[in-house]
């Protein structure tokens, strides 16, 4: 835990489901002995999670602003009026990103697509590049990317979701080897299914349907995420979880679930 004191820790997406659990995760793990940049489109919902933070942690240092990566001009002033003592990143964990629809190619929303693409892929290397100036001066830095086994197995009506996530493995595994030569770590966390409001976006709200993606299966739930992503960013300096591949014991693929 001492490894993480004092650390700036950037997480997108924070106000919902693995970025909610991973600020947590932080807080928990530095025992308030951390600074946490926490952003979403919604700002309600960051400003609960701050006060519930605040209250079990009041060492805790929290800034709480709204961002939509998707919206990539807004990212530069964003970081630009972020006050000194949360200026200089130690740790980005890029979270943000959503699957919509499960249509097939033919079928699609093309604003779908955009979306996708715009939060998934452009928003995520836009923060990035930013992020990236300030690690590389410092010789220092964590970059968390949250990929997922749609990356590594495309599945049918996943398409543009999947090429998202395969997009985001291979834009991480160029970055590792362009960084080979600092002290830079970039880590990517590749869940299979975790219950979070993943399937009620991926859904649009149909509750039902979202449902029935978990049923009858003990799916992983964001904290079993939020641990490995602390557990990689405290380990000791010269060590890099460069990849990790993680499933529910029901999950081996998007093609194996075993519903008990
Ligand atoms: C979430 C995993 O297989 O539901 O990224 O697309 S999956």
């Amino acid at each position: 835990a001492s490894r993480l004191a004092g650390k700036v820790v950037l997480i997108t997406g924070a106000s919902a489901g693995i970025g909610l659990a991973t600020a947590k995760e932080f807080a928990s793990a530095a025992n308030g002995s951390i600074k946490l940049v926490l952003n979403a489109r919604r700002l309600d919902n960051l400003n609960k999670l701050k006060s519930e933070l605040l209250a079990a942690y009041p060492s805790l240092k929290i800034h709480a602003g709204v961002l939509d990566v998707s919206k990539v001009d807004t990212i530069k002033p964003y970081l630009d009026s972020l006050p000194d003592e949360f200026k200089e990143i130690d740790i980005l964990v890029n979270n943000a990103g959503k699957a919509l629809g499960l249509d097939k190619v033919g079928s699609i929303d093309p604003a779908d697509v955009t979306t996708m693409f715009e939060t998934n892929v452009i928003g995520m290397v836009a923060i990035t590049q930013l992020v990236l100036q300030g690690m590389k001066e410092r010789n220092r830095g964590d970059i968390v990317q949250l990929g997922s086994i749609a990356g590594r197995e495309p599945y049918p009506g996943g398409s543009i979701y999947c090429a998202t996530k395969a997009s985001l493995r291979f834009f991480t595994h160029a970055l590792r080897k362009e960084l080979v030569d600092t002290k830079i770590r970039v880590m990517e966390i590749d869940p299979g299914n975790v219950e979070t409001e993943f399937s009620l976006v991926r859904f649009k709200g149909d509750a039902e349907r979202a449902k029935s993606v978990y049923a009858d299966t003990e799916p992983l739930v964001a904290e079993d995420i939020a641990e490995l992503i602390v557990f990689g960013c405290s380990r000791r300096e010269n060590t890099v979880v460069a990849e990790t591949l993680v499933f529910s014991t029901n999950q081996a693929s998007p093609f194996h679930l075993y519903r008990g």
